[in-house]
């Protein structure tokens, strides 16, 4: 369960006031004592990340969050993190301390996850510390205002936590996950060959993440797979009695693969699962056409959504640089940016080259590209750039999506 990639659970942040008992409600949840618990107001200062499952729903991520009535500069700038976490949040716990109410606090929260039609559950607790009279008059009061379910727990004594832990699990968060990686193009009993290269690129002793993720989907979907090497793939078609449903190889030797597999079966590259899976494959592969259109002197944008450690030969940082100029034939005006926020001046840019967004979940991926797409400006992620620029459009975009490209 802890392998389960972060990017593909769901989210459910806790949000409420300073001292709500937002970190105890994890504690409860988890049965564990792992989130740092104090009188004091203010105690969690930063988003913290909780793995764990809850039944029927899998694999989820809890995420602790600093108090929404924070004060001062500090404070400020700590509900901004905050509110920020909403982005990436499929689901919303929102925490009230029944002796503070049900104010401004909490309805500023209830609107933004109604604009951004994100379900939220109000839990009240501490029940603990209230009368029954006191709890009727909260529910009255709260439910003249809005129609979210609320709960009553008390994190101290367990109380209500169970049957929050199912209904939390019965939840259906909006646009988490696609239906699958690649199981929803096969019927089961399907074969699909994956074509592998073990090259000195390829980490030693094991595969890489996609990979896994792909078999796992295929055996989920009561499909079966066969991996090879581009150097074997020939005697594994042959061996096999019938044509494969699908064929799925690493891009860079996609033309080679591409040679040998049949024209009538379909082929496609990891890059492309993973960003539609992951994306919106449509918008993605509409970007890369931008790529054609880019003249020397050009403003363009590599955004990648996290500080993660840099090679020598670093995909983002020379790579993409090298093979973009060297497609436009001059110097391109390249910057770069790590982290959550796109520079201010967005709209200057002819394209922005996005990352494969490993360490976001599809719903933070998806509003980082719309906001780009909603600007005019065309985006498109590594995987369908290096797609694009190894030209194995259109034919890895066949099974998805049909493009005048
Ligand atoms: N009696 C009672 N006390 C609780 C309950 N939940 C939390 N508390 C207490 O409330 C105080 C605040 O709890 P926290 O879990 O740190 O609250 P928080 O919302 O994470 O607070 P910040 O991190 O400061 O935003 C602590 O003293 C907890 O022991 C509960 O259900 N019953
Ligand atoms: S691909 Fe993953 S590791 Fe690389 S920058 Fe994006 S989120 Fe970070
Ligand atoms: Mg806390």
């Amino acid at each position: 369960m802890q392998e389960t990639p972060k990017g593909s659970r769901v989210h459910i942040a806790l949000l409420g006031r300073r001292n709500a008992g937002k970190s105890s409600l994890i504690n409860a949840l988890t049965n564990q004592e792992t989130a740092l618990v104090s009188p004091v107001p203010g105690t969690t200062t930063d988003p913290v990340y909780k793995a764990m499952e809850i039944l029927p729903m899998g694999p989820v991520m809890l995420i602790d969050t600093a108090g929404i009535d924070d004060e001062g500069q500090l404070g400020a700038m700590r509900v901004e993190k905050t509110l920020q976490v909403l982005v990436k949040t499929d689901i919303v716990l929102l925490v009230v301390d029944p002796l503070q109410g049900c104010d401004s606090y909490e309805e500023k929260i209830i609107k933004l996850c109604t604009e951004k039609s994100i379900p939220l559950l109000i839990v009240f607790n501490k029940s603990d510390l209230i009368s029954d009279e006191k709890k009727a008059a909260l529910e009255e009061k709260y439910q003249s205002k809005n129609t979210y379910s609320y709960f009553w727990v008390s994190s101290k004594t367990q109380e209500g936590i169970n049957q929050l832990r199912e209904r939390l699990g019965r939840l259906k968060p909006n646009d988490h996950l696609p239906p699958s990686i690649v199981g929803d193009l096969l019927e089961p009993g399907d074969m699909v060959v994956l074509v592998v290269p073990i090259d000195s690129a390829a980490p030693k002793g094991r595969l890489i993440l996609p990979q896994v993720q792909t078999i796992r989907d295929i055996l989920d979907h009561q499909c079966m797979t066969v991996v090879c090497r581009e150097h074997e793939l020939t005697k594994a078609l042959k061996a096999l009695k019938n044509p494969p449903k699908l064929v799925v190889t690493d891009s860079q030797a996609f033309h080679q693969v591409a040679r040998e597999t049949p024209a009538q079966v379909p082929l496609t590259s990891f890059s492309i699962l993973m960003a539609r899976y992951k994306g919106d494959l449509a918008i993605l592969a509409q970007g890369a056409k931008a790529i054609d259109n880019l003249e020397p002197g050009d403003k363009v944008l590599i955004a990648e959504a996290c500080t993660h450690h840099q090679q020598h030969d670093d995909i983002g940082k020379v790579k993409i640089p090298r093979w973009l100029q060297e497609k436009v034939g001059g110097e391109l005006s390249i910057d770069f940016t790590n982290g959550f926020t796109f520079p201010g001046n967005l709209n200057e840019y002819k394209l922005v080259v996005h990352c494969g967004g490993c360490m976001l979940n599809r719903k933070d991926m998806l509003n980082r590209i719309r906001q780009v797409e909603n600007m005019g400006i065309p985006v498109v992620n590594y995987g369908v750039l290096i797609a694009h620029i190894h030209g194995i459009f259109p034919r890895a975009l066949a099974p998805f999506i049909t493009l005048d490209c």
